[in-house]
């Protein structure tokens, strides 16, 4: 900071042009105005981001990276706000023919989400921007909600309003739906892979493996499976058709 005599305008124009630059200085009478209100006190606030909101007890001064001049000597409190950022505040003493610089690093307000889903290798975005596959950690995110959508070829996309709070981890676990798994003819639900092994041996939906999915999946297995269900969902002697082969893997399953 550039040291002078508050009583040598000649010497606050100078230092006023190092600082400021002449550019806004007109005339003469201008730079005695400047000079007499730099002597009631003035504040200089720069900010990490700029642009930040400058209050003094509690009143909207300016923004940061342009002075704040005649301030009345006293101790006054100092407040800088960004949306999205923590707020820096400080009291301050000024006197008369004081001048106060600050340069203020504000913190952004983030928090954490960790999002797992079935099956993993998802991709994730939030906001629209893609921020990888899961298993994921994300940091750094604002504060606030977002639009999360977690999407993987062949499987429903799933959406939701992500809800971000300053310093915590919010936790996403998603199980993602098969395209096309439908109910079977007779039942309400869509089947359920209930061992996640990618095979739908809950063929009637109803959270449970016993005979009766079975005897569904007999009943369907030769027209109807194959015209409305995706063959991998239902292939459990991996020979890529729906067949009698499927019924019978699908009870000696249910027997193990
Ligand atoms: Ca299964
Ligand atoms: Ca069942
Ligand atoms: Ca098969």
């Amino acid at each position: 900071m550039t040291e002078y005599n508050p009583d040598d305008i000649d010497q606050f124009y100078s230092y006023w042009e190092l600082e400021y630059g002449d550019g806004d200085i007109v005339d003469l009478s201008e730079i005695y105005c400047h000079y007499m209100i730099y002597k009631a006190g003035l504040i200089f606030i720069q900010s990490t981001p700029s642009s930040a909101d400058i209050y003094l007890d509690g009143v909207y001064e300016g923004k940061t990276g342009i002075p704040i001049i005649n301030i009345p000597a006293g101790y006054h409190l100092l407040e800088v706000k960004l949306d999205g950022y923590s707020t820096y505040s400080e009291i301050i003493d000024i006197n008369t023919d004081d001048e106060l610089d600050r340069t203020v690093s504000l913190l952004p307000l983030t928090g954490s989400v960790s999002i797992t889903s079935n099956p993993t290798g998802a991709s994730v975005s939030i906001d629209g921007v893609d921020r990888g596959v899961t298993p994921l950690t994300i940091s750094g995110i604002s504060e606030g909600t977002h639009s999360l959508s977690i999407s993987k070829s062949g499987y429903e996309e799933h959406t939701e309003i992500l809800t971000v709070v300053v310093g915590q981890t919010t936790e996403v676990n998603v199980s993602l739906t098969v395209v096309g798994v439908i109910p079977f003819p007779g039942t309400t639900s869509p089947p359920l892979d209930l061992d996640q092994d990618g095979l739908y041996e809950d063929v009637n939906g109803d959270g449970v493996f016993s005979f009766g999915d079975i005897r569904t999946f007999f009943e369907n297995y030769d027209v109807w499976i194959p015209a409305n269900e995706p063959v991998a969902c239902f292939d459990f002697d991996h020979n890529s058709v729906i067949g009698f082969g499927d019924v019978r893997a699908l009870f000696l399953e249910w027997g193990s």
